[in-house]
């Protein structure tokens, strides 16, 4: 009986040991972002405290590192009412409406002479009311109506940054805790990547996807999801947010101002946002507003404004709430970047390859600063799983940089007149009958005399990585083609300035300087050539590899696609469109033109080779806007320095280069878990193969 009592009390007191090393090392790791714990060890104390907790189940406790992830999932979550209503925050959109807001508060409370602002980033994420009883997580709901909302506690302990124990030495009995739950960017973008594959519906923004996560019922899901949390209020009984303080708390807990809640949260284990700021005048608070509405698109995940709070917990009170809203509080939103509209037609767009693109015209609205006529809907399958028709309204978004698209319909606004859309039969530039392939969504036009066809390859030939033909612009093209002038890039070289200066608007000049930049660029390597013959697949990387094993255009039209397909880098579709384009006997008649006009159609050599170099073997693909390089530069270094470069993210890539507004090379690339390399460690890496 004695030894067994001594026994429990040895177990017991490992148990809170492990707990308390596991605890602190998930918040060094989580909160701090800053490990100290090698991850073995961690796993062998979880399984320590496992193993334990198995043995003496009457031993758990809420707040055990192990009660993080639910045995089973929830049948459903019940309603609970808020002990504090949550409350919504009024919205300004622009300083003068921050100026309004500012001076309707002040009629309330005309005596204040001095006040703060409390500057936070508005994180776009979902609210999470949090309840701790004796320093231990006791309920976690979602905001709801603001009033009830639902209690997901299961799926609130699965979030690593949300201490399941308060790091309070005395805890009060109570403490709320408001804040945002969100996805990171990067979480986000995989599970869409996962949801594409899986054929599942994607989420529309990591908003949706973090109040969707919250209310899976399966909390084992939610834990696989990589919700992270940000805490910004702190209510506490008879302390924080009750007006007066009373004079023997504990004077750690005794706090006046968001500041210091800021500043405790932390101090209890919370993650809070770094980014936030002190302001003493409106001046202040429009510098932090407009230094984020830019910074912000360089964090890891989404915010939609900032919120100015009146930093004096006194004045809050004594300021109060509308009917809606508090009086202390507001919310400065940056732009919306989805916006409803109207989609009043859809046009098709018919580009270099023949891909015919439908295009919404939509009723014109502001969208992340800019106005918005048009939007992409990339081909006939995503018109048909969006279901859009002829005059609905639709939610479009414009990302960054990104090409503004259609996000989804609003199917109940659809009026009686709307319409289905259907493809065109015909190519709408040059009247022939359109194709789509079975097996592909995109929709093409294959009358290799079509116009648009033909401008899109003239601007390719005459862009900056082809043949950099200097002034054969768009607006030139445009007119030349319709003149009759040009049938294939090779009439180019048989254009003459007597012909250019019958064209609108074209000087004498102008015409001169043109012919001499058309002659230029028949100096420009092979490598650039057949880049610019604008076959299927082969980009600027492709084509010099291509062209370092086929030193000529005989050597390369006369391959098979298995010899094409065994260089490296190279695969089987790349090496089957290079092979079918010069089957094509107008492909032919073309080079035998080029030959005659006399552009370059051999050289290049094989690059040495520098085995020693960290680079060596290794397979690059460079992908977005880098700070100072271009990317044909960090091509030619890394190339140059024995690394291999392609255009396409497989698993045979060893690293991705990467810069701003990257796009879907950087989402494969995470999901098949490659390296990414910034500017700066590429160049660290160079350098590292010049002293080797
Ligand atoms: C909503 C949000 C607040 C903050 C950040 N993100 C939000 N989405 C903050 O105060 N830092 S406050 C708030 C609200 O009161 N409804």
């Amino acid at each position: 009986m004695e030894t067994a009592s001594v026994d429990a009390i040895a177990v017991q007191q490992r148990l809170t040991e492990l707990r308390q090393l596991i605890q602190r090392a998930s918040y060094e790791y989580y909160v701090l972002d800053a490990p100290t714990m090698p991850d073995s060890v961690y796993d062998q104390l979880y399984r320590e405290l496992q193993d334990l907790e198995t043995q003496y189940p009457e031993l758990i406790t809420p707040d055990s590192p192990t009660q993080r992830v639910g045995e089973r999932p929830a049948s459903q979550f019940t309603s609970v009412r808020h002990n504090i209503p949550l409350y919504s925050l009024e919205n300004a959109f622009n300083v003068e409406e921050f100026a309004n807001w500012q001076e309707r508060w002040r009629r309330v409370a005309p005596t204040v002479a001095e006040f703060e602002y409390v500057c936070e980033l508005k994180i776009d994420g979902s609210a999470l009311a949090l309840t701790y009883e004796n320093g231990v997580l006791v309920r976690g709901a979602t905001r709801g109506d603001g009033i009830t909302g639902e209690e997901i506690t299961q799926n609130v302990r699965t979030i690593r940054s949300i201490p399941l124990r308060l790091s309070l030495d005395n805890p009060p009995p109570v403490v709320e805790v408001r804040g945002e739950a969100f996805l990171p960017l990067q979480s986000f973008e995989q599970i869409n990547q996962e949801r594409e594959k899986a054929g599942e519906a994607l989420f529309a923004n990591p908003r949706n996807a973090a109040a969707g996560t919250l209310r899976q019922l399966d909390s084992r899901i939610v834990a696989k999801r990589k919700l992270d949390f940000f805490a910004y209020t702190l209510h506490i009984p008879g302390v924080v947010g009750e007006g007066e303080v009373e004079p023997d708390n504990p004077s750690a807990l005794a706090v006046t101002s968001q500041w210091e809640s800021l500043e405790l949260l932390r101090q209890m284990g919370f993650r809070v946002n770094p980014n936030r700021q002190l302001c003493r005048s409106l001046a202040e608070v429009q510098e932090y507003y407009d230094r984020w509405s830019t910074a912000r698109l360089d964090l890891p995940y989404m915010t939609d404004g900032v919120v100015a709070k009146l930093n004096s917990l006194a004045l809050q009170e004594r300021l109060g709430f509308t009917q809606k809203f508090p009086r202390w509080a507001v919310a400065l939103k940056y732009p919306a970047e989805e916006s409803p509209t109207i989609v009043e037609n859809i046009s098709v767009n018919v580009g270099r390859t023949g891909a015919i693109t439908p295009v919404a015209e939509l009723r014109p609205v502001q969208l992340a600063g800019t106005t918005v006529s048009r939007a992409t809907l990339h081909n006939s399958d995503r018109i048909a799983e969006l279901d859009i028709h002829l005059l609905d309204t639709v939610i479009v978004r414009k990302a960054g940089e990104i090409i503004p698209e259609v996000v989804r319909v609003l199917p109940e606004l659809r009026p009686a007149e709307a319409r289905r859309y259907t493809m065109p039969t015909h190519c709408p530039e040059c009247n022939e009958p359109v194709f789509k392939p079975e097996d592909e969504a995109v929709t093409r036009c294959i009358n290799i005399s079509c116009p648009a066809i033909l401008r899109g390859a003239l601007i390719h030939w005459a862009s900056r990585d082809a043949l950099d033909i200097n002034g054969l612009g768009e607006k030139w093209v445009q007119q030349f083609v319709e003149r009759g002038l040009l049938h294939t890039v090779a009439d180019l070289y048989d254009l003459t300035a007597e012909q250019l200066m019958t064209i609108d608007r074209m000087g004498k000049k102008s015409a001169e300087n043109l012919i001499k930049a058309i002659a230029h660029s028949k100096t420009q390597p092979w490598s650039r050539v057949l880049y610019g013959l604008g076959i299927r697949h082969v980009g600027s990387v492709n084509a010099q590899v291509l062209t370092q094993q086929f030193t000529d255009v005989d050597q390369l039209a006369a391959a098979t696609p298995e010899a094409i397909a065994s260089v490296y880098g190279i695969g089987d579709e790349i090496a089957r469109s290079v092979h079918q384009w010069f089957h094509l006997e107008a492909n032919q008649t073309l080079i035998e033109r080029l030959r005659q006009a006399g552009v370059q159609l051999a050289g290049e050599a094989p690059p040495p080779v520098n085995t020693t170099s960290p680079l060596a073997g290794k397979t690059f693909v460079v992908t977005g806007t880098l700070p100072t390089l271009k990317r044909d530069e960090a091509k030619s270094l890394i190339q140059a320095a024995g690394g291999k470069v392609t255009d396409s993210v497989s698993k045979k890539t060893d690293y991705l280069v990467v810069g701003e507004d990257a796009g879907s090379k950087l989402d494969k690339a995470i999901a098949l878990g490659i390296t990414q390399l910034s500017e700066d460690q590429l160049l660290a890496l160079l350098r590292e193969s010049k002293q080797d």
